[in-house]
């Protein structure tokens, strides 16, 4: 049986547990072939950390699309997070265009913000350049910060279902096809995604633990792709993505040594066997 091999496009942030560094081994633990376009190397990623380093990689790139197009190496899916510099977008949408199989999805996780405010790295450039990215994507996957940044909808800590469907509506009408909204609140104690497909809008919840941490949404992100992949329908990932999240943070929570991530590999290889089952 021919085996899935997707590209992920992200930053390196060498230190911090994000990015390529959360999407490699959640991917192969799925059982899936992972190749990996850095956008650029970070020292660590962005949040939290001081005077950090960044290598962009944006020269590099056509390069290495050019040689993979000489070695007619196709993808059986995109999967795009963070990426740094205007000229990502046009870089992914080459990728889309160039080296994706028949029918293989582009994942974006919009990656640009977190608890009503931009990443410090972006500006409002930034977020026009990745609009005309969320119309190549067949999965969209923002948060509630990056939707409205999106959609210039206000960022808001409480609100009911008619905003939540009006900030999806706005996503649509940006282009986005199916809309995982992940961090959707609507009670004390408890979480959850709104979920919009052409079955139309649908909602679970989750617990909610009163602590953040950076990279858990690339975590949930490739827990998602490699349930997509794995053959679950979008819905299901979604739900499976969270319960690995939820998972994860309460693995770390308590241990006031390590704040800047959460500690998802001890979980990685029981959870995604239970999984696949
Ligand atoms: O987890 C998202 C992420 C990825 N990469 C870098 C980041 C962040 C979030 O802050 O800074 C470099």
């Amino acid at each position: 049986m021919k085996s899935k091999k997707i590209l992920t496009f992200q930053d390196i942030s060498c230190y911090g547990q994000c990015s390529i560094t959360v999407a490699l081994p959640v991917l192969s633990a799925w059982g899936i072939e992972t190749a990996i376009l850095p956008s650029a190397i970070l020292s660590t990623h962005t949040a939290g950390f001081k005077d950090f380093v960044v290598h962009d990689l944006s020269d590099e790139i056509p390069h290495i699309l050019a040689h993979w197009e000489r070695e007619h190496i196709q993808y059986d899916a995109l999967y795009a997070g963070y990426l740094g510099e205007l000229r990502h977008f046009e870089q992914a949408k080459e990728i889309k265009r160039k080296l994706l199989s028949e029918g293989a999805p582009f994942v974006l996780d919009p990656v640009m913000g977190d608890a009503g405010k931009l990443y410090p790295a972006f500006d409002q450039a930034y977020v026009e350049g990745m609009k005309g990215l969320v119309k190549e994507a067949d999965y969209l996957l923002p948060n509630l910060t990056e939707a409205c940044l999106l959609t210039g909808l206000p960022y808001q800590e409480a609100y009911d279902e008619a905003y939540i469907h009006k900030v999806i509506d706005g996503l649509r009408f940006l282009g986005a096809k199916t809309i995982v909204l992940t961090g959707v609140s609507y009670r004390k104690g408890m979480t959850g995604v709104a979920y919009f497909d052409e079955k139309g809008y649908r909602y679970f919840e989750h617990e909610r633990i009163d602590r953040s941490y950076h990279g858990t949404g690339d975590i949930y992100s490739s827990t998602f792709l490699g349930a997509l992949l794995s053959g679950k329908d979008g819905f299901e990932a979604s739900k499976l993505a969270a319960s690995f999240v939820v998972e994860a943070i309460k693995n770390t929570v308590g241990d006031e040594s390590h704040p800047y991530g959460v500690k998802f590999e001890p979980l990685l290889v029981d959870f995604i066997q239970g999984a696949r089952k």
